[in-house]
């Protein structure tokens, strides 16, 4: 069973001064017995070298190389020193129409590249109000995963849509009925889906994450906003 896994996303944040907070994570943190893993922007992946935690992209391209302007390919991510890259984010399939044959490529592109990739998915409130978010979490599953995912090239995170940056969270049973669901999908689909990583994420913070973690099959939490800060990330590593 691989490491619970606390995973900071940078988004569109940072600068080298930022680096001082890796630092920080790095005194309290260096020697967990936990995985730690920050997706800091893609500038700022080459300056990470020397701390001890994963690096990740936020997004790769599908394709290996070629006329893609501004677009970077999973292979250059690895060639940077990342190990994971997330595919999948909302905020990627909402701000550039990203779908799930898309994602899928994506992934695959990134077991190319000898990437994990940490497949995002999840509910918009509508579709959570129409009752329908087990459907979409299954239809996000079968078509971002590729079938040649397995526990050490993949790590799903669910993030339910209406969760991220908002600071409203799903009840624990909310979580643990989305959770118990993609868990019974990988099993179903992958001969070693009950050792693939779940991730909860969605305005995941010092304050809720133990209860969050206290949920059977989150192994771990893909935090935004409380991430860029070693003051707000540390409680949260903490609790895992
Ligand atoms: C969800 C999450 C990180 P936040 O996007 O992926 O962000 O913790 O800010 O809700």
């Amino acid at each position: 069973m691989p490491r619970k896994l606390a995973a900071g996303n940078w988004k569109m944040n940072g600068l080298r001064a930022s680096l001082i907070e890796l630092k920080h994570l790095e005194d309290k943190h260096g020697d967990a017995d936990v995985d730690i893993l920050i997706c800091p922007p893609a500038t700022l992946i080459g300056a990470c070298e020397d701390t001890p935690f994963d690096i990740g992209g936020q997004d790769c391209h599908m394709g290996e190389s070629g006329a893609h302007t501004g677009d970077l390919s999973a292979e250059m991510l690895a060639d940077a020193g990342a190990s994971y890259v997330l595919t999948g984010h909302s905020e990627r399939r909402t701000d550039h129409h990203e779908t799930d044959e898309m994602i899928a490529a994506k992934s695959q592109a990134s077991y190319d590249a000898g990437l994990i990739a940490v497949i995002c998915i999840g509910e918009t409130l509508a579709e959570r109000e129409a009752e329908t978010t087990l459907a979409v979490i299954d239809r996000q599953l079968a078509g971002s995963v590729p079938d040649g995912a397995d526990h050490e090239n993949t790590v799903i995170a669910y993030e339910p849509v209406w969760a991220i940056g908002t600071g409203k969270v799903p009840t624990t049973a909310q979580i643990a009925e989305v959770h118990a669901h993609i868990r019974s999908r990988l099993t179903a689909r992958f001969a070693d889906g009950a050792h693939m990583r779940i991730l909860y994420g969605g305005s995941v913070k010092g304050s809720n994450a133990a209860e969050i973690f206290s949920v059977a099959n989150v192994d771990g939490a893909l935090v935004g906003g409380a991430s860029l800060k070693a003051a707000d990330f540390s409680p949260i590593i903490t609790a895992l």
